[in-house]
């Protein structure tokens, strides 16, 4: 199988695309011989949605949860100069112990997956594999934190290295230029002039962290060296206003997925740069990773690029109250032992260590999101969830938390929004209620957000929002699924967008169509892209184009 790649959609083989279970990767190669005397890792991007991973027989690895990268030090189980075989064995059940939850049935036709979401269950090794080395004294992490004051900018940082040595810290320019230097691991560096990250505008600077042997002053001493990119920029709420760098911001953009065809789930730079230019082309602004972390080549990228990024852990499908994978009439409860009980928590409160952990440094997160539309209207999700936001805010004090509310709890029903720092809903009015009927829609969802505005006074993100329409369907009379009511039913939601004053963002569900499990909701899958699977504008996209492009796009 190729790698990075979904395995599911590679071969014309419907047991491989619903296959249940482990799937086995091996490789053999040739580790270098000049590597004698260096740290060697082993670094997976994700397996999802667990691994164990063996070099040469033993084991070295093994992770749950399928969206975060792991990694082991293999220096001790490899030879350089000789051959390595790295063995996978990649398991894709989703268990009531999983984040996200499923549960696997047993059917005449064989084993079935089961879960609480739409997306397809793409499986494997979706993101790279690498082997790396490091000195034996490296420096092993760093934690930046930026501020603002007027022109003036601050880069606090803190450095963790490993083995004996002095660190050594400078600021450049995105011209390579120094603008300020420090010592030791931790410490501020402040810029007078500096130039902030700003969305659309993705200016980075670069700190460079250098571990040196011995005392100052000793030019050749230096052990290892690590550049990462800062993006200056401040995150706040302040009462119903997002604010980045203390400007009022406005999202525009979408809910999207990690999908394309035949890779699946697996990450191609080809795709990742085509969908970010479609994204600009339409004018948004905006992407939430709904409903996993995605790959750190995206991140980068929205970093590199100024592309603004709400950052949501695999915590989908904490609800036995709607459709889920389209099997509902389960009959289950969300929150007890034999369902979502404490082996899920601690799932959930490892992947949002997991995704602030790697996320932290990125300038492109300006808020985490928790869970996507779980249970919320009842007292156990609320005693599940109040240390969650805990654990998230102790992680990063600098960002806001989230979580992407179901149509199920609305402001009058939902018991947690309190402990949140901004209103984040899912809606479709004109879609999964009142369908057709766009008349009835509009006071009903302008009602809804003026409740959310009323009760909580924090800024209200839609984030999501939609209509199905298969791309080619036409009507005169614009009926559910033609591109017209999809148009129309966008239209709506925009003016009632206008009229009210706490609504900060609008992320359309969904940038592109994409795989879901069969069921009767679905036309080979879920059509509420603004782009087709393959990328091609619905009427939807130039829609959107006139109102978040403006004059650029007439
Ligand atoms: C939702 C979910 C999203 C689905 C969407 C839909 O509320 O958050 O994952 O794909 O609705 O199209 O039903």
């Amino acid at each position: 199988m190729p790698v990075p790649a979904s395995y599911n959609d590679v071969l014309p083989d419907g047991a491989l695309r619903d296959h249940v279970g482990e799937a086995w990767y091996e490789r053999s190669f040739l580790c270098p011989r000049g590597w004698d005397g260096q740290r060697i890792v082993l670094r997976f991007g994700s397996a999802t949605h667990r691994a164990e991973v063996w070099v040469n027989g033993v084991t070295v690895a093994s992770h749950d949860g399928g969206y975060t990268p792991f990694e082991a030090d293999v220096t001790g189980s490899v030879r350089p100069g000789e051959t390595v075989r790295v063995t996978v064995a990649v398991d894709n059940e989703l268990t009531w112990e999983s984040i996200p939850p499923g549960y696997v049935e047993e059917t005449a036709g064989g084993r079935r997956q089961r879960s609480f979401h739409d997306f397809f269950n793409y499986s494997g090794l979706h993101r790279s594999v690498l082997l790396y080395t490091t000195p034996a004294a490296y420096v092993e992490d760093i934690a930046v934190v930026t501020g603002l004051s007027g022109r003036r900018g601050t880069v606090r940082y803190e450095v963790t290295a490993v083995g004996a040595g002095d660190v050594r810290v400078v600021l450049r320019d995105a011209a390579g230029l120094r603008v300020a230097k420090g010592a030791g691991p931790t410490g501020e560096l402040a810029v007078e002039e500096a130039h902030p990250w700003r969305p659309g505008e993705g200016y980075l600077h670069a700190l460079t962290v250098e571990l040196h042997a011995g005392g100052s002053g000793d030019a050749g001493g230096m052990i290892d060296s690590y550049t990462l990119p800062v993006g200056i920029r401040t995150v706040a709420v302040d009462g119903e206003r997002f604010l980045i760098n203390g400007e009022p911001f406005h999202f525009t953009g979408f809910g999207t997925h990690e999908d394309s065809p035949l890779r699946g789930k697996g990450h191609d730079d080809v795709v990742m740069v085509h969908d970010l230019a479609l994204m600009r082309w339409v004018g948004a602004n905006s992407l939430r990773t709904s409903h996993y972390p995605y790959a750190e080549e995206v991140m980068e990228y929205a970093d590199r690029h100024g592309m603004v990024i709400i950052d949501e852990t695999p915590a989908v499908g904490l609800n036995m109250g709607l459709g889920g994978d389209l099997s509902a009439g389960h009959g289950l409860i969300t929150f007890s032992p034999e369902t979502i009980g404490d082996a899920a928590r601690s799932a959930h409160a490892r992947v949002i260590g997991e995704l602030i952990d790697r996320d932290r440094n990125h300038p492109c997160v300006v808020a985490w999101s928790l869970a996507n539309e779980p249970e919320s209207e009842t007292p156990a999700a609320r005693a599940y969830f109040e240390p969650l936001v805990t654990h998230a805010r102790r992680l990063d004090p600098t960002r806001p938390v989230a979580f992407a509310n179901a149509a199920t709890a609305p402001a009058s029903a939902d018991l947690i929004t309190d402990l949140f720092d901004l209103v984040m809903v899912n809606r479709y009015y004109g879609w999964y209620e009142d369908i057709g009927d766009l008349a009835t829609a509009e006071p009903a969802l302008e009602a809804e957000l003026r409740a959310w505005a009323t009760m909580h006074g924090k800024p209200i993100i839609v984030t999501e929002y939609g209509a199905d329409a298969v791309a080619g369907l036409h009507g005169a009379v614009p009926v559910p699924w033609t591109e017209e009511y999809q148009a129309e039913l966008l239209a709506m939601y925009h003016r009632v967008f206008d009229r009210v004053d706490a609504v900060v963002g609008e992320h359309v569900w969904v940038f592109a169509d994409f795989a879901t499990p069969d069921g009767i909701k679905r036309v080979a899958g879920n059509r509420k892209g603004v782009f087709t699977r393959d990328r091609q504008p619905k009427a939807a996209a130039f829609l959107l184009r006139r109102r978040w492009a403006g004059e650029a796009a007439a």
